[in-house]
């Protein structure tokens, strides 16, 4: 019962409408279905995708002929992936590839144990808590960067959102505010559009512009600049005018004091060591958290480097940055056990996979970053985590 019997891979489109890979396997009685996302803003570091046809190709005709027979076991089969492609950045299968099997396996391996998902990731890592804790949602709701062809400055501008002890009032409290921000876009009749994550995109010319929005509405907001994205000859070039690492740097000082702004995702240019290591040690101390995306790929080696220099206070998780979970709730544990944070994420191109969901519960997340519920690949996300808070309180009956 505990042997994979079937494993079979197929084309799916994204929320962007764009070709992915989903992943079918079984075992005894029990099959699942693991589907990968895909980024648009990524970094240098991250491990290599492929595109659909290859990936799916390199599984059927490669990865799944010597899967077949094999024990479904997360830790062994990772290896297995990770020495049959033989690569570093995992060129060769594809992390696409190598995920969408990854993920395939640990489900199985949760059903055929008969526990929630979430529940048998927790039992994989060591828990920072021991009540379970819901991530706090940090939700784009307005786009901007490469999500939206640039009309604001930054990718993505976030809510943030209830305190990890429950999840079904956060999430109401997002659709209110959400309405509560179209209606507010309405009179102040901007031109919208909807971004790549659900949320509204407007031009702006004005820095502050955004967060003066935003901040009428809730008291506490995340950015992910995704700085990487508009740095060019060493400079910043942030809607039309440039900025040095320092005056960037300045602008986000200024922004926390004007406000409630708590965490601030890829400020600079993934290379930019001492742009990072200057805003966490100097200048924002620990009342912001500084979070590692591009800079650190979800890859162990990279995150305990970042850590050791003091470039971040915490760091964003994305399964496909590094191709397996195995790697993936190794870069979580390194992270934890340095007393940072994890923000569990989604990426710009979703599937109607709900795997994230579980994983930010699992480990014990301080956040999760999943986008608006307007948009059926990210609205599964809230979904399950509204099931998973129903599966706990009937566990506790
Ligand atoms: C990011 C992500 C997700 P992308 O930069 O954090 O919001 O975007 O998937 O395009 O890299
Ligand atoms: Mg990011």
């Amino acid at each position: 019962m505990d042997l994979i019997q079937k494993c079979n891979a197929y084309k799916i489109k994204d929320s962007r409408g764009e070709e992915t890979l989903e992943v079918e396997m079984s075992a005894g009685e029990f099959t699942v279905w693991a589907s990968v996302p895909a980024g648009k803003s990524t970094g240098s570091r991250e491990a290599i995708s492929l595109s659909a046809d290859d990936s799916i190709k390199n599984i059927n005709e490669i990865i799944a002929p010597q899967l077949i027979g094999k024990k479904v076991n997360i830790t062994t089969i990772d290896d297995f992936l990770v020495s049959l492609d033989g690569t570093k950045n995992k060129s060769n299968l594809g992390a696409n590839a190598i995920l969408g099997i990854s993920i395939a396996v640990l489900k199985l391996e949760a059903k055929i144990a008969n526990q929630p998902l979430w529940k048998y990731i927790s039992t994989l890592v060591s828990q920072t808590s021991d009540s379970v804790v819901f991530p706090r949602l940090f939700v784009n709701v307005l786009n901007g960067g490469v999500h939206a062809d640039f009309k604001l400055p930054f990718q993505e501008y976030m809510f943030v959102l209830g305190n990890g002890m429950n999840i079904v009032g956060p999430i109401n409290q997002l659709e209110t505010l959400f309405d509560q921000l179209k209606g507010k876009l309405k009179v102040e009749e901007k031109e919208i559009e909807m971004g790549d994550e659900g949320g509204f995109s407007f031009k702006s010319g004005d820095i502050e512009e955004p967060f003066k929005i935003l901040s009428e509405l809730h008291n506490s907001l995340a950015i992910d600049v995704a700085g990487g994205e508009f740095f060019e000859n060493d400079k910043y070039n942030v809607i039309g005018k440039k900025y040095s690492t320092e005056e960037l740097s300045g602008i986000y000082q200024n922004l926390v004091k004007k406000f409630p702004l708590i965490s601030i995702e890829d400020p600079f240019s993934e290379n930019d060591f001492n742009g990072f290591k200057n805003l966490v040690t100097g200048l924002l101390k620990d009342e912001v958290l500084v979070v590692g995306d591009d800079l650190t790929t979800t890859n162990p080696q990279m995150i305990e480097k970042s850590i050791e220099r003091g470039l971040i206070n915490a760091v964003l998780i994305k399964p496909n940055q590094i191709g397996t979970i195995t790697e993936t709730l190794k870069a979580i544990e390194i992270t934890h056990q340095a007393g940072l944070k994890t923000i569990i994420s989604h990426r710009s191109g979703e599937t109607n996979d709900s795997f994230i969901a579980d994983l930010a519960v699992g480990v014990g997340a301080y956040g999760l970053k999943s986008g608006t519920m307007h948009q059926a690949e990210r609205e599964v996300k809230y979904d399950r985590l509204i099931e998973i808070e129903k599966e706990l309180q009937i566990s506790q009956r």
